[in-house]
């Protein structure tokens, strides 16, 4: 499904060829300038086309309008009947929509960015704390009887915008890397846990350990400082701070099989051995590039269960264009949708399954390049208008035959 990213590198590479070809001929004024001239027009015409074709936006038949009859219970009353937490990500809670939809379809939020380290500081100036954003969604949730799902204490990825930059700086530049980090380290942690005490119950207390360009973990700073024990020691500090939080490793996997994957459970098989206090394994489920090989990814929630952890799925989304081949987008992108959250909700270990927005009105996909030139994305179980999906109705259909813990 990522065949746009392959035909524009062989396309623009052929065209970059014929480029040099035809400004090499007509510097030496070569007879062969006519013949390149034209296998660059034609190569360039091509990738114009193609361009057109992928980034134009895409209007698909919404058969769901129609096709299913209202059930009376929400979403939200048939997970919590049923031991489960069907969560959203949530980005503000001044919004009218989610004053609504939230606790009447969702028993479960998680901040989309507002718990993260550097969105909760003044300025990025590490350890002055402003949690007027965070404290409105989590008060909110609260006040509805929604669970908070904390993201997330440590992630090594994109400076500036999960940890403050002024990180860097300071463990560049002082004598004692190891120490000075290990304090930084502890008093954010500590600082943000008291400060959420008994609000929040379940962090992602490391996300995205794992390298986004091979079979190894991610060498950030936390690493490169600590060594790779830095996830044990994050895992313990937020144990001793607050023992009855539950703490999970939350990471984002396009394969369940392979490398990376084995990488990743000698990770786990480490942290148990160790008797770090870890409780769970969070599975974010993007769907980015193409969707995921449901039978490995069920496998993988067992492997996950039978080393005695929890597992949730932590931020689903799956893009409508990787089902635009099917004669009813919605529909696959629903059947899709539904048979991943079974998986979860079959496992008795597996304890929620939370999309990563509460509609397809705002996702992060329409923010980022590509994607946000591939209209539509409608990722989630909400259409623009908030009208619940096929998914919604798999998934709460399903739900009711949950077999409880
Ligand atoms: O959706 C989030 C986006 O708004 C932020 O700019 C970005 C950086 O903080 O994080 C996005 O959420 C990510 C999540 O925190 C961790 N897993 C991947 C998510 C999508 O990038």
């Amino acid at each position: 499904m990522n065949n746009y990213i392959i035909y524009t590198t062989v396309l623009s590479l052929f065209v970059l060829i014929s480029l040099i070809w035809l400004v090499v001929a007509l510097f030496r004024r070569s007879p062969s300038r006519k013949i390149a001239g034209a296998i660059f027009a034609a190569e360039a015409l091509v990738l114009v086309c193609f361009y057109f074709f992928y980034f134009t936006p895409r209007r698909f038949p919404r058969n769901y309008l129609t096709a299913y009859p209202p059930l009376p219970a929400t979403l939200a009353q048939t997970a919590t009947q049923n031991g489960f937490y069907i969560g959203a990500a949530i980005n503000r809670s001044a919004n009218p929509t989610y004053a609504e939809l939230v606790p009447r379809e969702f028993n479960s939020i998680r901040p989309e960015n507002a718990t993260k380290w550097r969105r909760m500081l003044v300025n990025g100036k590490i350890g002055k704390y402003d949690f007027t954003e965070a404290d409105a969604i989590v008060d909110y949730a609260i006040a509805k009887g929604v669970r908070v799902r904390g993201h997330t204490l440590v992630w090594g990825k994109f400076p500036g915008r999960t940890y403050p930059k002024e990180l860097d700086q300071r463990i560049a530049e002082t004598g004692d890397p190891a120490a000075e980090l290990q304090q930084i380290l502890g008093d954010h942690i500590t600082t943000v846990m008291r400060h959420f005490k008994g609000r929040i119950k379940v962090w992602d207390a490391v996300n995205e350990p794992m390298s986004m360009d091979g079979p190894d973990l991610d060498k950030n700073i936390f690493l490169n400082t600590l060594g790779k024990d830095y996830i044990a020691a994050v895992f313990r500090m937020a144990h001793e701070v607050d023992p009855s939080v539950q703490l999970f490793l939350n990471e984002q996997f396009g394969n369940y099989t392979g490398e990376g994957v084995e990488v990743f459970f000698g990770l786990l098989q480490h942290l148990k051995e160790s008797n770090v206090p870890i409780h769970g394994v969070g599975i974010q489920g993007h769907n980015i590039f193409k969707t995921h090989n449901l039978d490995e990814y069920r496998e993988f929630l067992t492997r996950i269960t039978d080393l005695g952890l929890l597992v949730e799925i932590t931020e689903f989304d799956a893009r409508i264009r990787l089902f635009e081949d099917s004669d009813d987008p919605y529909q696959a992108q629903g059947d899709y949708t539904t048979a991943y959250a079974v998986a979860c909700i079959e496992n008795p270990s597996c304890v929620g399954f939370t999309v990563w927005g509460l509609s397809d009105a705002s996702t992060w996909f329409d923010s980022i390049p590509p994607f946000r030139w591939m209209l539509p994305n409608d990722p989630l179980l909400f259409d623009t208008e908030l009208r619940p999906k096929p998914a919604y109705h798999g998934i709460k259909i399903a739900l009711k035959r949950r077999q409880p813990r």
